[in-house]
């Protein structure tokens, strides 16, 4: 284990307009050719584990750096820089989400000029995050299997504004650990968001992670010409 992660405590931003801070930050990442990537979900539903999978297998052809954001503790980033991924600890001192000025502290850190793809992780919820735009050119949401197939009737919003759905934690599925129906969750999701793209997989095993993997290069080929 190493101490090589930097720690940068960010605190609520009061400029009122986030989301004009939001469009100009998407413009600027936009013409350095750095794709921006928000990636929510409850906690535990498997981020750092999915970015670890992600990191390692796409390291070969991009150049890649994660900002990570906990209300508390270095772990996740620790977890991700042990595996030689460029990280930095955002600690949001009992903030649920993050706004534009948070994510800016990040990015002022990393050297966007060289890097093809950031990914944010943000807090662990499936409510503030939703409120909040981060800058990000796409929204990823992460639900997994034990967390059940009802949470896109409790959570609309979550569901509704994100590019892509991953459904994590599928090595639950057919057996007698959970009755989670992932056609049940698909209609209940297409409901609210007729366009978003779902991803069932597996960080654990690593099934289904080559057609997440495969989009990404896909959406980083669009964004970064
Ligand atoms: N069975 C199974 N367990 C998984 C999978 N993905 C992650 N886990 C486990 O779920 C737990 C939480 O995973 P994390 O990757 O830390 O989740 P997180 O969303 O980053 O958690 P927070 O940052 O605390 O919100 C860990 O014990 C992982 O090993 C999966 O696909 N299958
Ligand atoms: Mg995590």
């Amino acid at each position: 284990m190493t101490d090589s992660v930097k720690l940068i405590k960010v605190r609520e931003s009061i400029q009122a307009d986030n989301d004009q801070q939001a469009q100009d930050l998407r413009k600027e990442l936009k013409a350095r050719k750095t794709l921006l990537i928000n990636l929510m979900s409850s906690p535990g539903a498997g981020k750092t584990s999915l970015l670890l999978q992600t990191t390692g297998r796409l390291k070969d052809e991009y150049r890649m750096a994660v900002i990570e954001a906990d209300i508390d503790s270095t772990v996740d980033a620790q977890r991700l820089a042990d595996s030689g991924v460029e990280a930095i600890q955002l600690q949001t001192d009992g903030f649920c989400h993050l706004d534009v000025p948070m994510v800016q502290q990040g990015l002022d850190s990393l050297d966007t000029h060289v890097l093809d793809i950031i990914f944010i992780e943000n807090v662990g919820n499936l409510v503030c995050p939703a409120e909040f735009d981060t800058g990000a050119a796409l929204d990823v949401m992460i639900l997994s299997v034990p967390e059940g197939d009802d949470k896109p009737l409790k959570y609309p919003l979550m569901f509704s504004k994100c590019d892509a759905l991953i459904v994590n934690k599928t090595d639950f599925l057919g057996t007698p650990l959970t009755d989670f129906d992932l056609e049940l969750l698909e209609k209940r999701v297409r409901k609210l968001n007729r366009e978003i793209r779902i991803f069932p997989l597996s960080s654990r095993t690593g099934e289904g992670i080559k057609a997440w993997t495969d989009w990404l290069a896909t959406m980083a080929a669009e964004h970064n010409t």
